[in-house]
C-alpha cells in the first residue's frame, strides 16, 4: 500500500476538515498503531470529501454516516478556534514527527520506525549512517526516498503500461495485462503502479507452482532489460520492485501480481480499489449472503460456511451476483 494518500484533493468544499482528519489518521496508524481509529478518521474524511455542501457544525456532521461524537467535537473545535489541540500537541512531539517521517520510507512500518527512533535514528540522514539496521526493501526505500515521494503523472503510467505490454507480449502474446489501482480509477496521478497479469495456461486446477514461479521470473527478467531497475522481492505470484522509463525521470514503485484466470476479475476488482470502496462492496456482499475477497466470490450457506466460488468472467459478473449497481472504475474513488 503506498503511503500518504489524501481523499481531500480535487474540488472538495470540506478540504480543511479532511486534511486534519487524514493527519490524525496517519498519527493513529504510524504512532499509536490503532488501526481502528485510523479507519474511523479515514472513513470520516472520505464521507466529508464526498458531501455536497460545506459542513457548518459538529452536529450537522454527526448526521452523516461514519461521523460519531468524538469526530463531531473535533469539527466544532476546529470551526470555533481554527485549530486542534490534539494536532498541536502532536506537532510538538518530536518523536511522533520522527516516526511519521521514517514510515514514509518504503519498507519501514510503524513498528520498525518506533524501534529506530528508540535508537535515536530520527532523520533520513540518520538512516544513511545506519544502513546496517535496514533490510533489503528498506535500503531500496532509502535509496529512492525522494523519487518515491513524487506522484506519478497519468501520462507516464500510460507509457509504462505500453512498454510492459510490448515487452511481455514479445515473451508470449497471450499474456493479459491490467494496470489497476488509482490509475484504473482514472486519477491524474498515482503513488505507485499496480499491475495484474494472467495467462490462459494459469488456472487453479492445472497450474503447477513451478510453472508459475518460472512465469513470473521470466516476466521480470524481460522487464529488467530496460524498465525494471531493482527487485525488492519476488515470489511465485508477487513481484515488488522499481521501474524507470528514462534517466531524466524519477524511479517508480512497481508491483506485479500473476493471477490464475478464474481469479482474475476478483483480483482486478480488489486491486482497483479504492480500499474504502472495497470495504463498502464487501459489506454489501455479506448482506446478500456472499463473501468477497481478492480471490473469489462465494455464497455463504445456511450453516455459515462459504461454498465453492461462483464462476466469474468479468467484473460486471461480480456486481450482478450481489445485486449491486455496476460502478465504473472512475466511480469507485471513495
Ligand atoms: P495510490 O497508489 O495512487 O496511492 O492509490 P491506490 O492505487 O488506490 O492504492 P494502493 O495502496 O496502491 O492499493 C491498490 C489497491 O489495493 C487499492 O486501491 C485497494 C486495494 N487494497 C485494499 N486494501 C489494501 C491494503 O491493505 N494494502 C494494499 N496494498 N492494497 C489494498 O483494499
Ligand atoms: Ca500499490
Ligand atoms: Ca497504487
Amino acid at each position: 500500500m503506498s503511503k500518504r494518500k489524501n481523499p481531500s484533493e480535487s474540488d472538495n468544499i470540506n478540504v480543511d476538515f479532511c486534511d486534519f482528519l487524514m493527519e490524525l489518521a496517519e498519527y493513529e496508524k504510524n504512532v499509536s498503531r490503532n488501526i481502528h481509529k485510523y479507519n474511523a478518521y479515514r472513513k470520516a474524511a472520505s464521507v466529508l470529501a464526498l458531501h455536497y455542501k460545506r459542513i457548518e457544525s459538529g452536529d450537522e456532521a454527526k448526521k452523516l454516516n461514519g461521523i460519531g461524537d468524538k469526530i463531531a467535537k473535533k469539527i466544532d473545535e476546529y470551526i470555533h478556534t481554527g485549530k486542534l489541540r490534539k494536532l498541536e500537541n502532536i506537532h510538538k512531539d518530536s518523536d511522533a514527527q520522527a516516526i511519521n517521517l521514517l514510515t514514509r520510507v518504503s519498507g519501514i512500518g510503524p513498528v520498525k520506525a518506533a524501534e529506530l527512533v528508540r535508537n535515536s535514528i530520527k532523520t533520513i540522514e540518520d538512516l544513511k549512517k545506519n544502513k546496517d539496521k535496514l533490510n533489503h526493501h528498506q535500503l531500496i526505500g532509502l535509496k529512492y526516498f525522494e523519487d518515491f515521494e513524487k506522484k506519478i503523472p497519468r501520462t507516464e503510467i500510460i507509457r509504462i503500461e505500453k512498454q510492459i505490454k510490448d515487452m511481455v507480449n514479445k515473451l508470449d502474446p497471450e499474456f493479459n495485462v491490467t494496470v489497476c489501482g488509482s490509475y484504473r480509477r482514472g486519477k491524474s496521478e498515482s503513488g505507485d503502479i499496480d499491475v495484474l497479469m494472467t495467462h490462459p495456461s494459469l488456472n487453479a486446477y492445472e497450474m503447477k507452482k513451478k510453472h508459475r514461479e518460472k512465469l513470473l521470473q521470466n516476466i521480470v527478467d524481460t522487464l529488467s532489460k530496460g524498465l525494471v531497475t531493482d527487485v525488492i522481492s519476488i515470489g511465485d505470484t508477487k513481484f515488488m520492485g522499481v521501474c524507470r522509463l528514462s534517466e531524466e525521470l524519477p524511479a517508480r514503485r512497481l508491483d506485479i501480481r500473476l493471477i490464475p484466470n478464474d481469479q482474475y476479475y476478483c483480483a482486478v476488482l480488489y486491486f482497483t480499489g479504492s480500499d474504502v470502496f472495497n470495504k463498502t462492496m464487501r459489506t454489501h456482499a455479506l448482506e446478500k449472503g456472499f463473501t468477497l475477497n481478492e480471490y473469489s466470490l462465494r455464497p455463504i450457506g445456511s450453516t455459515g460456511v462459504p461454498g465453492e466460488p461462483v464462476p466469474i468472467s468479468s467484473e460486471e459478473d461480480i456486481f450482478d451476483y450481489i445485486d449491486y449497481p455496476y460502478k465504473t472504475p472512475q466511480e469507485r474513488n471513495m
